[in-house]
């Protein structure tokens, strides 16, 4: 009997504790940040609600069969449910896919997020924030890793891409230190006659110094080994998936530091 009485009463205390209102937590400027995960699908509600815009009470928004969590840290959208990766997405059609949307916090289904008339592609692209209406403009920044072949690029202190590249070979080698972007050109012809390379045609080119000959970092479509070896004439070369968004977002004037 004493036992059934211990049981009984654990029960209670743990639905007690389980039914209490959770807590809210304050972020540092004072906002209250939920803690809660009604559909425990590792996604709190207030970001379900307002980032991702899933239900926060679905475990599996889109009816996919993966819950709105594993879709979000695999890089998938828990509202769509077609295979497509949120770098590959735009909801709302406003020239930001989904993956900077949720990164930048802007709200990917309103394309005017700050309301202030100009969508929020343009404003990212441009250099500012599509959060806020202030004409402040966003820093943004390049940096290359030479050794670990790697090349981050940064929106307003935040990491947009990692992505992995190739550059100078033995007796080639990609200039050190702080540049700038100096020209964009959509497609540039490398080498040629007497160069004893031709690579016509190559797309998405940011020139960031002139020494002897330009140095760009670019597209790169005649080999693979971006992240393994480094096979270029100086240049950066980047692969033509990862090389288009950076060369649309990258601006005449953004910092290129190389180390
Ligand atoms: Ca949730
Ligand atoms: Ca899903
Ligand atoms: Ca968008
Ligand atoms: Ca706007």
């Amino acid at each position: 009997m004493k036992h059934v009485i211990y049981v009984s009463l654990l029960t209670l205390a743990l639905a007690f504790v389980l039914c209490l209102p959770h807590a809210a937590v304050y972020a540092a400027d004072g906002a209250v940040i939920s803690t809660i995960d009604s559909d425990n699908d590792g996604l709190l509600d207030d970001m379900e609600r307002t980032l991702y815009h899933s239900d926060p009470n679905v475990v599996d928004t889109d009816g996919d069969g993966y819950p709105d969590g594993v879709e979000i840290k695999s890089g998938y959208s828990p509202i769509n449910n077609k295979k497509i990766p949120l770098k590959l997405l735009d909801t709302d059609k406003d020239g930001l896919n989904d993956d900077w949307e949720i990164k930048l916090k802007s709200d990917l289904t309103n394309p005017d997020t700050d309301g202030d008339g100009i969508k929020d592609g343009k404003e990212v692209m441009d250099g500012f924030s599509p959060t806020s209406a202030d004409k402040t403009p966003v820093e943004k920044k390049i940096e290359v890793n030479v050794k670990n072949f790697t090349l981050k690029y940064y929106n307003g202190g935040v990491l947009l891409d990692s992505i992995l590249v190739s550059t100078g070979a033995r007796g080639y080698p990609t200039p050190r230190g702080t540049f700038a972007v100096l020209k964009k050109k959509p497609v540039v012809h490398y080498g040629g006659p007497g160069y004893g390379y031709d690579l016509p045609n190559t797309k998405w080119n940011l020139l960031f110094t002139v020494q002897k000959y330009g140095f760009f970092i670019h597209g790169a479509y005649w080999h693979n080994l971006f992240g393994k070896k480094n096979v270029s004439h100086g240049c950066v070369n980047v692969a033509y998936k990862d090389m288009e968004r950076l060369y649309n977002w990258a601006q005449v004037g953004t910092p290129v530091h190389i180390q």
